[in-house]
Formats: C-alpha cells, sequence, structure tokens
C-alpha cells in the first residue's frame, strides 16, 4: 500500500513530529508532566491520525523504528523541561510482541540522558493480555530501573481488575469516553466516582482524560480524583522541531 510506502519515508522526511498535552494535579492546579502524541503530516493528504497509520505501522513492523524515533525524541525534548515534570510515551501491545521494550527503554534513557523516574510508559489492557508472563517481567523490570507504569485507556478493555495484583502499576487513566458522559448519565458517574475510591484503595494515582468542561473538572475534584487531562486544561501541542534520529534506518 502507498501509506506503507510514505509511513517509511516520514520520519527521513521530517513530516512526524511529536505534540505534547499537559497534565494537571487536581487539588493544586499544579502542571505534573506532559504526553506525547505522535503525529504525521502527509504531503499530499495532510494530516493522517494515529488511528489510521499506527496500525499500518504495528502490521508492516515499521513500530520498531517508529516507536524508537518517538522515544528518543520525546525523551530529549523532556530534557528542556523543569526537572520535576514528567513525560508519558505511549506503547502499543505490537512493540512489546515485537521487540525487547525493557531493552529499548533503557538504551533510549542511557543515550539521551533522561532520567528514569521522570518517564512513565502508558500501556492498555491489550498488551498486559498479550503473553503475560513476558509482559509481567517487561513491566517489573522498567518499574525497577524507576520507570512508571501508566495503565490508558483504562475501562474499555476486557481484562480482570486482577492485573492490577500482578503488574507493577503506579497509575491508571480513565477512558474519556466515561468522562464525556459524566453530569448526563448517572451510571458513569458512579464509575468514575469508583474508580477514583479504587485508586485510593490501592495506592494508585488517578487521571482523567478528555476532560473538556468546568462541570466535569468540579466532579473529579469532589471525588478526590488525583489528576486531570483534557481540552479544557490544554490541547496537545507541538513541539519545536528536532530531529536526533535521522539516521534510523526504515
Ligand atoms: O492523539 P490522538 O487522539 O489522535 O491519539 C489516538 C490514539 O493514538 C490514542 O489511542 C493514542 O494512545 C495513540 N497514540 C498517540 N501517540 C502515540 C504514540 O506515540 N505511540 C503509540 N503507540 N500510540 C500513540
Ligand atoms: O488513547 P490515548 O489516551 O493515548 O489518546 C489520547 C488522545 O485523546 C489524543 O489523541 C488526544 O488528542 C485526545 N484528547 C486529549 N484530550 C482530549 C479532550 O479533552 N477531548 C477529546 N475529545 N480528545 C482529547
Ligand atoms: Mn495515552
Ligand atoms: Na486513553
Amino acid at each position: 500500500r502507498r501509506l506503507e510506502h510514505d509511513l517509511r519515508n516520514a520520519i527521513r522526511k521530517h513530516q512526524l513530529y511529536l505534540d505534547y498535552q499537559p497534565q494537571f494535579g487536581l487539588s493544586h492546579g499544579d502542571l505534573t508532566g506532559y504526553e506525547a502524541l505522535v503525529r504525521w503530516w502527509h504531503p499530499v493528504e495532510g494530516e493522517i491520525p494515529p488511528s489510521t497509520f499506527l496500525p499500518i505501522a504495528e502490521e508492516t513492523g515499521l513500530i520498531v523504528p517508529l516507536g524508537e524515533w518517538i522515544l528518543k525524541t520525546a525523551c530529549t525534548y523532556a530534557l528542556g523541561w523543569p526537572p520535576e515534570t514528567k513525560l508519558a510515551v505511549n506503547l502499543s501491545p505490537a512493540q512489546f510482541k515485537t521487540q525487547d521494550v525493557y531493552a529499548l527503554v533503557r538504551r533510549v534513557l542511557m543515550e539521551t540522558g533522561l532520567e528514569p523516574e521522570r518517564l512513565e510508559l502508558e500501556i492498555t489492557e491489550g498488551t498486559i493480555l498479550q503473553n503475560t508472563d513476558a509482559v509481567i517481567e517487561t513491566l517489573t523490570k522498567l518499574d525497577q530501573l524507576g520507570v512508571s507504569i501508566a495503565m490508558d485507556d483504562f475501562g474499555t478493555g476486557y481484562s480482570s481488575l486482577s492485573y492490577l495484583t500482578r503488574f507493577p502499576v503506579k497509575k491508571i487513566k480513565i477512558d474519556r469516553s466515561f468522562i464525556d458522559t459524566l453530569g448526563s448519565n448517572p451510571q458513569t458517574s458512579a464509575i468514575v466516582s469508583s474508580i477514583v475510591g479504587l485508586g485510593q484503595s490501592l495506592d494508585v494515582t488517578i487521571t482523567a482524560e478528555g476532560v473538556e468542561t468546568e462541570g466535569q473538572a468540579a466532579m473529579l475534584k469532589h471525588w478526590g480524583c488525583d489528576q486531570v487531562q483534557g481540552y479544557y486544561y490544554g490541547r496537545p501541542e507541538a513541539e519545536v522541531p528536532s530531529d536526533p534520529l535521522e539516521d534510523i534506518p526504515l
């Protein structure tokens, strides 16, 4: 397919870049970190969303060099932030299938000099459902290195909650589909407040994604949600272009 060919060239041709969306502590409103989100500006098609090109990257194996470029670019960029500011990077299930994620992360941290404590890796339930033992081992080693693990899109997958006892998960990100209907659907209010309570009992940080309104923010604050992310607080915004990995073979 043409998109596959184009994606192969996209990094070299400077068509890929990262947006960074801020995350805030809800009780004090302090900036806690940024999530890196990959973007592709295609010369003919314009902006192609990650939901279109990430599956292609995963099917073709391009996710390996792409994931490496994302991690290295984001870690390098985060070096310019204040020292307490964390960087969250998404990892797809395919990355755990096709490479040693621990080795990749350790190498990129060493090459860039970013402290492991500043890096948070967002995984999905899809990742922990596949080859569980290998994934547990990888995540445990990352945890011991000081890198933290966040469960993304929480509440949309099919796995049982028991993974919370077996995986070193430090943060749960409540999927934005639940935040969307806060206020209009009493059931989602019950679900979200319960997840916040679960986080408090398990000593896991709870982040609400996709917060778009003051009303949603007020409810989350009332329940004691730890962190927020969403258009109400800040949109994903582009970095100053930088290309530390121009020489990656694609
Ligand atoms: O930013 P946006 O809503 O377009 O992201 C769509 C999806 O793409 C989200 O599920 C997000 O987690 C995923 N995504 C965005 N950036 C990255 C990335 O750098 N790596 C991986 N694996 N997924 C990403
Ligand atoms: O799956 P993941 O959580 O990584 O995806 C994050 C995606 O959510 C990004 O593509 C980002 O652009 C999008 N996003 C972030 N904040 C909001 C928001 O407030 N509303 C909506 N609709 N999307 C958001
Ligand atoms: Mn995410
Ligand atoms: Na999400």
